[in-house]
């Protein structure tokens, strides 16, 4: 997975960057997810801070910051590093798991078993390819590639290219880049799009659902825009894309999902608009108001635990409206 950096328009970026720094370790080496949880929400809450910190007692105040975390701001502030940090970047597994995870494929479960094997680089990987399974050795073969963001004006010829295509298919697909994107982001890790398909809905099942999306891969595939498949189901498709300009030495590849949405298409493009973040707080909001919101619906939940009927909808605003949350433009969904 990309390394995730603050918005360089973020006064307290300094502190984000150890923070999610530290939130990596505890995922990625130490499996510890609730110290994950508790230093990603403690850079979040800094990133969104207007003023710059300029003590621990002052992070302390924040929501979400507690001692432990005011104090290594704090030596931060006094001595311009941490000596934890330094510690864990000098340590040889930190180092070995980090850089086995750069490659799509290999999370850190698998980046563990591998450097048990003794497998502690990417050159290590590159000799042993028969231990990777499909999309892992994709995953290899692209890595410095898929380290590169997506500028947004890239992302918008993608669309452009893919959607030319998709409609000398069927016009009747309709298709949205969601993701980071849609959330008017200057640029992606990946690009997602959301298909959907008249002959397949939540009424309506007449197509093949299964050819819906094989085709268009197809297309694509044909056109040189998909390059490889890392795993296409009936709704689902990952995999890797390329602008066909091969002159141009910015047209690297790139990570492309493609959803087919097959249950109610606003649940869809909620979900695969994010963040993850978002997604999930917004999730359990709904739990508190009575109701599941998942990609593909939201239904109440009965007394007796039952989940009723799905709800139509008719807008992203409806969703809100239903879990009684204020309605949050996809620009501001960033949390
Ligand atoms: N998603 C989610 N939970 C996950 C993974 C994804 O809710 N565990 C949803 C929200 C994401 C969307 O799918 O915004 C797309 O996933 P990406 O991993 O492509 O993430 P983004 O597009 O948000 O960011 P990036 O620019 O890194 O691709
Ligand atoms: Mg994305
Ligand atoms: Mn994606």
């Amino acid at each position: 997975s990309a390394k995730r950096k603050a918005p360089t328009n973020n006064v307290n970026a300094e502190f984000c960057d150890f923070l999610i720094e530290l939130a990596d370790y505890e995922k990625n080496v130490n499996r510890q997810m609730h110290k994950f949880s508790a230093y990603r929400k403690a850079a979040n809450v800094l990133a969104k801070h207007p003023q710059r910190i300029t003590s621990g007692a002052q992070a302390k105040k924040l929501e979400g910051i507690g001692e432990k975390i005011a104090q290594k701001i704090e030596e931060f502030i006094n001595t311009g590093s941490l000596k934890k940090l330094n510690k864990i970047r000098a340590d040889d597994t930190t180092v070995a798991i980090n850089e086995l995870t750069r490659v799509t494929g290999i999370g850190p479960a698998a980046a563990r078993k591998f450097f048990d094997k003794g497998i502690k680089s990417i050159e290590d990987l590159r000799k042993q390819q028969i231990l990777l399974n499909h999309h892992q050795q994709i995953g290899l073969r692209y890595v410095d590639d898929f380290e590169k963001r997506i500028p947004r004006k890239m992302v918008t010829e993608f669309e452009a290219i893919i959607k030319k295509n998709i409609h000398s298919v069927d016009t009747a697909y309709t298709v949205e880049v969601c993701g980071s994107y849609r959330r008017g982001a200057e640029s992606s890790g990946d690009i997602d799009f959301l298909l959907s398909h008249p002959s397949y809905t939540s009424d309506k099942k007449i197509g093949n659902k299964a050819s819906l999306l094989h085709q268009v891969v197809k297309k694509l595939e044909n056109a040189h825009v998909i390059t490889d498949t890392i795993s296409i189901g009936n709704t689902k498709f990952m995999g890797v894309c390329r602008l066909p300009d091969n002159d141009n030495p910015d047209n690297i590849h790139r990570r492309i999902d493609i959803r087919l949405d097959i249950e109610i298409y606003l649940c869809g493009l909620l979900y695969f608009t994010g963040s993850d973040l978002f997604n999930k707080r917004m999730r359990q909001t709904a739990i508190e108001k009575g109701f599941t919101l998942n990609e593909y619906c939201i239904r109440p939940i009965g007394t007796t635990g039952v989940h009723g009927e799905a709800i139509p909808i008719t807008c992203e605003e409806d969703i809100f409206d239903i879990i009684q949350m204020e309605y949050v433009e996809p620009h501001k969904r960033n949390f």
